[in-house]
């Protein structure tokens, strides 16, 4: 599979989302690459969202970490990890195993993550080792066990294009799966098969939707329940299939008794779901964050494969409970364990023969007999001080974590902390006492899990900078400097595959549906040239789907369906805290923003952070667009910025989670959201605290564009990369006496040549500093929220820009507006302009006339709605 169309093109995988698209990287000799989608990968055939098509951009030195520091001192992995070594073991010998800890991440590759868990739960003896998948997959992960007897996922991409109706629950595949979205799009063209969504807030991916039922948050289960008892009042119950499936009768009166559940909609809006689903035999019912991030998220999962096992949809081409993963290898970290509750390859901690089984295979001193601490847990025993000795791979936990300012503070008192990142920049690496530089996505090798169970290849196109080293590599050198040198004395990733391949086999022995031992005997070149594989992968079964025979893996072979009922989020709501806080994800960032943030196209969709925020709500709190709001609640507090639309429901906020202390400390989310838990998963409920809004009244407010990295230091503050420079969003809360001082410090320009306009009576300041005849930077101060044309000035850094201070372009040059296509760059007003003028009726025509859409497609449901709204606005006129 190497050999593509040119010796120098290197197939591999996209490192954002779960899609697990291939990608065609073409290193240009000088250590960036450019790529286009792999048309022969059976996840995206040639397709790229916007973040996929943006990687060139994120691949630069800038920012990266390139030699082990210890307490901020470069120095040199000898004595780097000796100290790694050393100090876990000496906390091990004092305090016992569960003394120290590693928070992994579903992002890492499956022979990362193997060695990590095998040294973690073989040698040292703790199962303390768990995964921001904890945050994402592990709802779905105890949902699947408990109505399957494994985590298997049932259903293959291939569904979505065969199914007649999608239904999607907390998903919002148009942003965050868009290559699958696309695929769906593209068949319901050719068959007609119907979307319905289901999320409290109008997403883009409504946008073309049949039915969009904005359910109060936590209605999930309620409305599933619903359907279970439509299913058999209206006949639809598969009798045959229930041979396979036990629960049925407790679990249709725990559903018929919750009839009166409240899930914010109305009857007539649920039996015509109802009469959907049950009259479309294929259908797919799709599931996100929207289910699995909640008190309930176990529960919500049970409550759609019920409605599936009680009809016998499941496992059949075009129908099934489809869970999309999040990460790139979230499906992966799941199967070699990396939840502080499994073994490897899916069997089970609390099994006693599992157990024997994988100590026997790893030759292993040790082996937890239980479960270690979830992410949860684990960050609180950190802060009091029970683990001793952390090591943090390849996630950001003092950002992504709810109750994030604690985390934070546990991270910083920790007595050890080693943190594997790419760059020293983040929130959480700025807390090691020791950072190791991880090589990143284009310069390791390795395999990662998709969606629907196909295992991809990633391969290195970029040489290794500076000291870098693979994740697995570190990894197993510490277990190696700790003692157990045979079992980490791993070569490279394919000897690391080939052993994780051969523990499947005993697993599928042991009756589990995870088995790869086909590929146990792969040569380095087969392994070099493996191509994209749905596992299983053995002697008795390749790839498929599962279950349509009726043989699950239960102790004695059914299903089960479960009683369920539905429960409140755990914060409430009361006159303090008259908000239930949603939060997620924007289409062109991925989660802490350390490598999208680099792009400065991908920037442009979303600059700022901001709450989004229905106008009955502003209107009564007197927020205008583009003031600043404050949310507040017991577990911390937020400023940002409002944007004010109907597409959340009254009482309700959306805010994003990408902002951190390096881009936007006042809008770090996660410090607002409580450390609340599924009871069965331990998955936090990301999406329902409950806060106070109000306005906040700044003394000033700014607006800034600069050719350079800027640091400011003031109450409110944001930045992004915009052109070839920097733009900043600015508030403070006390009078700036000297304006210029501030700027150049600010922009560190001390000797620039400036122009100045001030309106005293105002408020008003505007400074254009240019060195060299080229305009450095700018700032615009007012009174109010600052009234220039942003995204016109973010292009002007490092340009001769002469009437900058205007905040204008002239007379001849339209404003583009905000970016909406980020592949090429246009604007929001561009596209109105070209809507109106040239009559532009559909979004095929847009990118006729503007390019618009005509690359990713990721913007396609963006264009369809402000078409929409241009087309109803006029008609109303
Ligand atoms: N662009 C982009 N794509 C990504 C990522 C990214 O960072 N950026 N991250 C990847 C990862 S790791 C993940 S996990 C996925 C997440 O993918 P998604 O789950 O699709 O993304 P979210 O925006 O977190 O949440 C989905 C929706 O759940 C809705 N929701 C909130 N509460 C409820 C509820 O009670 N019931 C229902 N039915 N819906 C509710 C929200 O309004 C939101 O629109 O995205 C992946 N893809
Ligand atoms: N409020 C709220 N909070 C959430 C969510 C939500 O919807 N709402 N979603 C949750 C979910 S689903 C997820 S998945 C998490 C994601 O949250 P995180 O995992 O914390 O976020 P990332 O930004 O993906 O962090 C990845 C880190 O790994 C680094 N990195 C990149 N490449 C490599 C590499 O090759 N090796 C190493 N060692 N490091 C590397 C990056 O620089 C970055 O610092 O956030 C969770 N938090
Ligand atoms: S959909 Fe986009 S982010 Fe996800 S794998 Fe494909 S190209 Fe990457
Ligand atoms: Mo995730």
């Amino acid at each position: 599979m190497k050999d593509v169309s040119s010796p120098c093109e290197i197939r591999s995988t996209c490192p954002y989302c779960g899609v697990g698209c291939g990608v065609i990287l073409r290193p240009d000799g000088m250590g960036g690459l450019t790529l286009r989608g792999d048309p022969d990968h059976p996840a995206n055939y040639g397709r790229l969202c916007s973040k996929g098509s943006a990687l060139g951009e994120t691949v630069s030195l800038e920012g990266r970490v390139l030699a082990p520091q210890v307490n901020g001192q470069e120095t040199d992995w000898d004595s780097a990890l000796d100290l790694v070594a050393s100090r876990f073991r000496d906390t091990i010998a004092a305090h016992g195993p569960d003394s120290v800890a590693f928070y992994v991440s579903g992002q890492l590759l499956n022979e990362d993550y193997y060695v990590a868990n095998k040294l973690m739960k073989g040698f040292i003896g703790s199962a303390n080792i768990d995964t921001n998948s904890r945050l994402c997959m592990a709802s779905t992960v105890a949902g699947h066990k408990r109505a399957f007897g494994t985590d298997t996922v049932p259903g293959t991409y291939e569904d979505l294009e065969e199914a007649d109706l999608i239904v999607l629950v907390g998903s919002n595949l148009a942003w965050c799966h868009p290559v699958l979205y696309q695929r769906i799009l593209a068949a319901r063209k050719e068959r007609g098969a119907k979307l319905v969504v289901i999320d409290p807030r109008r997403t883009s991916s409504c946008d073309g939707a049949e039915m969009h039922l904005a359910i109060a948050p936590g209605g999930d289960v309620a409305l599933f329940n619903g359907l279970l008892a439509a299913i058999a009042r209206q006949g639809a119950v598969d009798h045959d299939f229930l041979a396979h499936v036990e629960g049925f009768d407790a679990a249709l009166a725990a559903a018929e008794a919750q009839r009166l559940a409240p899930t914010g909609l109305s009857q007539d809006e649920m039996q015509a779901f109802f009469d959907l689903w049950i009259g479309t035999e294929k259908v797919v019912t799709i599931f996100s964050q929207g289910v699995n991030q909640s008190s309930s998220g176990t529960d919500k999962v049970n409550a759609i494969t019920n409605c599936h096992l009680a009809t016998g949809r499941i496992g059949k081409p075009g129908l099934g409970p489809f869970s999309v993963t999040g990460q790139p290898n979230a499906m992966g970290g799941r199967e070699v364990g990396g939840l502080a509750n499994m073994l490897a390859c899916h069997l089970d901690l609390e099994n006693a023969t599992h157990r024997t089984a994988v100590q026997g295979f790893w030759d292993a001193p040790t082996i937890p007999q239980g479960a270690g601490l979830k992410a949860v847990d684990m960050f609180r025993a950190v802060g009091e001080g029970r683990i001793k000795a952390l090591w943090i791979i390849h996630t950001n936990p003092a950002v992504s974590m709810p109750d994030a300012d604690a985390v934070r503070a546990a991270i910083a008192g920790c007595d050890f902390v080693v943190v594997s990142d790419i760059t020293g920049e983040t929130d959480t690496a700025r807390l090691a006492d020791v950072l190791l530089p991880a090589s990143a996505w284009a310069e390791k090798e390795g395999t990662v899990t998709n969606s629907d169970r196909t295992i991809s290849r990633q391969r290195a196109a970029l040489p290794v900078p500076g000291q870098a080293r693979a994740d697995w590599d570190i990894l197993a050198d510490v277990g190696r400097r700790m003692g157990w040198t045979s079992a980490f004395d791993f070569q490279s990733t394919a000897e690391i595959f080939r052993e994780y391949a051969a523990l499947s086999g005993i697993a599928g022995a042991l009756g589990r549906d995870f088995d790869i031992s086909g590929l146990a005997d792969l040569s380095d070149s087969d392994y070099e040239a493996l191509a994209p594989t749905r596992w299983p992968v053995s002697a008795g079964k390749q790839g498929g789907r599962f279950f349509a025979d009726g043989k699950f893996f239960h102790d004695g072979g059914k299903a089960k369906m479960l009683a369920l009922s539905q429960r409140a989020p755990v914060s409430a709501l009361d006159t303090e805290h008259p908000f239930r806080l949603n939060t997620g994800r924007l289409r062109d960032q991925w989660h802490t923003m350390t490598r999208t943030a680099r792009s400065p196209r991908l920037s442009a969709h979303r600059p700022e952070p901001f709450v989004e925020i229905h106008p009955e709500d502003a209107a009564r709190l007197g927020i205008g667009a583009s003031d600043l709001v404050r949310l507040k609640n017991a577990t911390g507090s937020a400023i940002l910025r409002a944007r004010i639309t109907s597409a959340q429901r009254p009482g309700e906020l959306f805010a994003p989670m990408h902002w951190t202390g390096e881009t936007g400390p006042t809008a770090r989310i996660d410090a607002l959201v409580p450390a609340v838990t599924d009871p069965v998963s331990g998955q936090p409920e990301s999406k329902a605290a409950t806060v106070s809004a109000a306005k906040v009244e700044a003394a000033w407010y700014g607006f800034a564009i600069s050719a350079r990295a800027l640091a400011p230091r003031c109450d409110y503050w944001t930045v992004a990369r915009a052109g070839s420079g920097w733009r900043a969003e600015l508030a403070g809360f006390s009078e700036i006496a000297d304006w210029e001082a501030e700027a150049r410090r600010l922009f560190d320009c001390p000797g620039a040549e400036m122009q100045s306009v001030t309106d005293v009576a105002r408020g008003l300041t505007r400074l254009a500093f240019h060195e060299d005849g080229r305009l450095v930077a700018a700032l615009f101060i007012a009174r109010e929220p600052v009234a220039v044309m942003r995204d016109y000035l973010a292009h002007l850094p490092g340009t001769e820009a002469p009437e900058a201070i205007s905040g204008r372009p002239p007379a001849d040059q339209p404003d583009p507006g905000p970016v909406l296509c980020s592949c090429f760059s246009v604007g929001v007003n561009t596209i109105l302009d070209a809507i109106e003028t040239q009559g532009l009726r559909s979004v095929d025509e847009i990118g006729r006339a503007l390019q618009a859409g005509t690359n990713c497609g990721s913007c396609k449901p963006e264009l369809a709605a402000l078409l929409e709204r241009f087309t109803t606005r006029h008609a109303a006129e």
